[in-house]
């Protein structure tokens, strides 16, 4: 989508993001999309983009419509892109009052295109709901936020002559080799004539160019590929996150440049085998949290620098992954794990929808949406090792086993290049874990449910293994408990103390990281986060307090635990005493 890097040489990107006006309802939550700043019963303010409003003093509850808008001046006509990379959560975007795009989920990007547009000054306004309601089958209250606004960056393209290279999908590994890389250039024809070019791909490094030649109907797209290979460069791993672009530039039939595309990727291949989750063949073992994109000043919208600060936390923890719970991150996040060589579990948007709530009419048109979004628009990252679907979802019924198994053959058919896995934490009843590559569980034991870890790995084994699943790699996807950041009991280490929460990760950890079967540990959760109103009865100070640092990124005293038990646990991988 957006990224850290440069993605183009010849396409002219202008910067979207800044200051916009929102026009909220002074009362009431519903508003139409052609409000005007000046009618009776608006309130206007001025927020930032990327942000949400609810960091806004006068709408931090704010659940309903709203209206974001802004001028664009335009020093020369013709076709132009917007590319958005989150609105949060369901939008509609209109150009100079003509609505050109609808999107839903808060999650994953989007584009609109205005086909042709005059130079001058124009507005481009996006009305945004966050509601909860019919309308959405995936934002619901939930155990984290739901946030309102333009919560990632915006972009405006020029696309010139109507024809651009809409993806640049690259896939080192082709027979085996991560040194050979299969590029695919997606390109977007919606000029009002068939186009006929060529597309020329190339990289620092790479024994050739290649240009290949294509057609592409008007209104259609064209899928052109060519194989790249890269003798003696570095492969990218945690110890070695060594990235290289790939550019493809896209010609008329008069060789005239006039369109490009630069994606960034690592060579690499993920696999499993024998119970191991294998990075470019050789084992590796995933110790790392589960995080939500969210912090009290900004909402889900993380600024760059506190991207980079959860990141130095959680390597100064002794991380190596980490899990995109419960949702598809933003690119810029995804970069620096490519950046930092920090593994990434990422995830559809999906938590703990059961019954009415999993059988909603839209869950499986927008659950399959978002699943297409997330697999496009991320493919490129060298740190996303696996996707991962639905989590505590209906995996323990016949009607999930279907949903889960559809997901599961449309993601395998966008990337057949990465394992497929879902966290469930029914130990006994599930049904699905067949279905993916690594099979995942959340489990609570002394928190939720009384047992010790240990017992909670042997029911699993016993559920697992007559299944034919013995092999398979496994993941404890969540284990943690909750600690009321500065709550200190030492003495009696009362239940939401950071002593007791400690004691219990200790227990965890030591359980967890001495079982030759766990390949992966993801802490619930890196830092505590904001829930939905309805769960305050669950959730005191209504936020998930099992962050081991608190909202603001404060350690609490588990930190220490956390990082002896994964610095541990990391070391002997390395030197390979336990295989
Ligand atoms: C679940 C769920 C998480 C969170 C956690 C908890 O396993 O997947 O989103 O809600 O429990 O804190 O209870």
């Amino acid at each position: 989508m957006i990224h850290l890097y440069p993605q183009h040489r010849i396409r002219s990107v202008e910067v979207l993001d800044g200051v916009w006006t929102y026009l909220f309802p002074a009362s009431g939550n519903r508003l139409a999309a052609d409000v005007r700043a000046d009618d009776p019963g608006v309130e206007a303010l001025r927020l930032p983009v990327p942000g949400v409003w609810e960091a806004h003093p006068k709408r931090v509850e704010y659940r309903g419509e709203a209206v974001a808008v802004r001028t664009v001046d335009r020093e020369v006509g013709g076709p132009v892109r917007l590319v958005f990379a989150g609105v949060s959560h369901t939008c509609r975007v209109f150009w100079d009052g003509e609505e050109i795009a609808a999107h839903h989920n808060a999650f994953t990007g989007f584009d609109a295109l205005v086909l042709d547009t005059p130079a001058g000054r124009h507005e481009l306004r996006v009305h945004i709901t966050n509601e909860h309601g019919d309308l959405s089958a995936l934002h619901i209250p939930n155990d984290y936020y739901n946030y309102g606004g333009i919560s990632r960056p915006v972009r405006l393209e020029r696309i010139e002559a109507g024809v651009f290279l809409e993806w640049l999908h690259l896939s080192p590994g082709t027979g085996g080799d991560p040194r050979r890389v299969e590029c695919v250039a997606t390109v977007r024809n919606v000029s009002p004539r068939p186009f006929a070019g060529a597309v020329g791909f190339g990289a620092p490094g790479a024994e050739e160019r290649a240009v290949v030649e294509f057609r592409a109907p008007s209104g259609g797209r064209a899928r052109v590929s060519a194989e790249l290979y890269l003798p003696g460069a570095p492969l990218w791993s945690p110890g070695d996150p060594s990235l290289f672009c790939v550019s493809a530039e896209l010609s008329d039939r008069e060789n005239r440049v006039f369109d490009d595309r630069i994606e960034r990727t690592g060579l690499r291949t993920v696999s499993v085998a024998d119970r191991k989750i294998l990075l470019n063949g050789e084992p590796i073992r995933l110790a790392g949290f589960n995080r939500h994109e969210d912090h009290p000043d900004f909402g889900c919208a993380i600024p760059l620098p506190m991207m980079l600060r959860d990141i130095e936390l959680m390597r100064a923890m002794g991380a190596n992954a980490v899990r995109t719970s419960h949702y598809p991150n933003d690119s810029r996040f995804l970069d620096l794990c490519d950046e930092f060589g920090l593994l990434v579990f990422e995830e559809n948007h999906a938590r703990g929808l059961r019954d009415q709530l999993f059988e909603h009419p839209r869950l499986r048109e927008q659950c399959l949406a978002c699943n297409e979004e997330m697999v496009t628009q991320h493919f490129n990252h060298p740190s996303i090792i696996m996707w991962g679907i639905l989590n505590e979802c209906m995996s323990d019924s016949e009607y999930g086993r279907e949903v889960y198994a559809g997901q599961f053959d449309q993601i395998r058919a966008l990337d057949p290049s990465r394992p497929l896995t879902y966290a469930t934490f029914r130990m006994r009843e599930d049904l699905c874990q067949d279905l993916p590559d690594i099979c995942s569980w959340n489990q609570y034991p002394n928190w939720y449910i009384h047992m010790k870890p240990n017992e909670g790995l042997a029911i699993i084994f016993k559920h697992q293994d007559p299944r034919g699943l013995a092999d398979r790699p496994l993941m404890v996807s969540e284990f943690g408990a909750g600690a009321i950041p500065g709550f200190r009991d030492p003495i009696r280490k009362g239940k939401w103390s950071e002593e007791r929460q400690c004691e219990l990760l200790e227990e965890l950890l030591a359980d967890y990281t001495a079982n030759p079967r766990v390949e992966g540990l993801f802490v619930w959760q890196f830092c505590d986060v904001r829930v939905d109103e309805s769960w305050a009865m669950k959730r005191p100070r209504t936020m998930n307090n099992k962050g081991i640092v608190d909202e603001y990124r404060r350690p609490k005293l588990a930190f220490e635990v956390v990082r002896r038990y994964f610095e541990q646990w990391l070391s002997e991988d390395a030197r390979g005493h336990r295989r």
